[in-house]
């Protein structure tokens, strides 16, 4: 009877034991761990215009994040930063390696510096906001003031919330922000081509955001700037600034994340971004309004049209195009041709960089 009874109790205690660990599994495969690893790399920066300047920016070793074999070359830096993509739910891992400056005149007290990521709207714990310096008993002293040369560090959370968020490097923020150090964070819901329940046909992420090479330059001789004299000389849009020669290779219209093609009939989500240092864009597409529906991860309750959307620096929002009756159309105010039609910063400083129109976050609109 005692044997029988033993019995019964091991039989019961493995079906509890194999259904939590399906569970668990099943669990697991609904909301996969994503790890991401990040390596901080330099390096010199073209603009369409020719102007080359020093940039700091974090990297991917290849474009599924893969962690870096030893002694591998990393890619160079670019403006923004790789993005990151998850879904809600996800238990998401971001291994931040400092794998150091290697473009710097010897010179430069910039080679020594820390950096950390923030996930600018995460609305994380201390532990994994990225801020140096606050005492926190789960950071080890040699990380406190943010990640050194040759060490790393593993940001972890489970976004709660779909949408368009910003990371970033949170050391000496103006001047390691603006050289270069962020990317977007894209959380997806669990429906394929939707955002907030609304569908979209095709999606684009537009990276607003401002550059003084005079201060990248002095970060690149001298390792400091008075923040101060900073005044922005480039607007950016995912990097790049328009140039009124169509061919340049380096121009936002010759970048297929920034080109913005559609079919007629169809629903653009734009993901738009900015990451600035004191200018409000305030972007606005000839021919088309924009239905905000979300902004800053959050959908609206009541979602309205624009023509022209202010963004101030950490801002993000999600705006709808739906594309009708523009296959044949001519843009009047552009002279494109038919179908084309372009968008611009309406924050006329930033139709310029370097002081020459029309050079700045512009790109077109192209239906086909
Ligand atoms: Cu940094």
């Amino acid at each position: 009877m005692r044997k029988l009874s033993a019995l019964v109790v091991f039989l019961v205690a493995a079906a509890v034991l194999v259904s939590v660990s399906v569970a668990r599994s099943r669990a697991q495969a609904d909301h996969p761990k994503k790890i991401f690893h990040l390596y901080i790399n330099d390096g010199e920066f073209e603009l369409a215009d020719g102007k080359k300047t020093y940039i700091v920016s974090y990297v991917a070793f290849n474009d599924r994040f893969e962690e870096a074999p030893p002694g591998a070359a990393l890619p160079a830096p670019k403006i923004p930063a790789p993005t990151i993509r998850v879904k809600v739910g996800d238990e998401v891992n971001v291994v931040l390696h400092h794998s150091g400056h290697h473009h710097l005149d010897p010179q430069s007290s910039f080679g020594s510096v820390t950096h950390t990521i923030h996930f600018h709207g995460m609305d994380l714990v201390q532990l994994y906001d990225g801020v140096p310096g606050v005492p926190n008993a789960d950071i080890p002293d040699k990380l406190l003031a943010g990640v050194p040369v040759g060490e790393s560090f593993t940001y972890k959370f489970v976004p709660q919330f779909e949408g368009t968020f910003l990371y970033h490097c949170h050391v000496d923020t103006s001047t390691h922000a603006m050289l270069g150090m962020y990317g977007t964070l894209i959380v997806d819901g669990k429906e394929p081509n939707t955002i907030y329940g609304k569908h979209f046909d095709r999606e684009y992420t537009l990276m607003f955001s401002e550059m003084d090479t005079e201060h990248n330059d002095a970060i690149h001789d001298v390792g400091d700037y008075d923040m101060s004299k900073w005044k922005t000389n480039y607007y950016l849009l995912n990097g790049r600034i328009f140039t009124a020669d169509l061919k340049n290779p380096l121009s936002t219209i010759a970048d297929p994340n920034s080109l913005i093609k559609a079919k007629e009939g169809e629903t653009v989500l734009l993901r738009m971004v900015v990451m600035g240092f004191d200018h409000t864009f305030a972007i606005h597409p000839h021919a088309y309004h924009m239905q905000v529906v979300g902004t800053d991860g959050r959908p609206l309750d009541s979602p309205y049209w624009k023509d022209t959307l202010p963004i101030v620096s950490g801002e993000r929002y999600d705006v709808l195009v739906p594309i009708h009756g523009k296959k044949d159309a001519v843009c009047m105010g552009c002279g494109l041709g038919k179908g084309l039609s372009i968008m611009h910063d309406h924050n006329l400083r930033a139709e310029t960089s370097a002081g020459k129109y029309p050079r700045g976050p512009l790109t077109v609109f192209a239906v086909e």
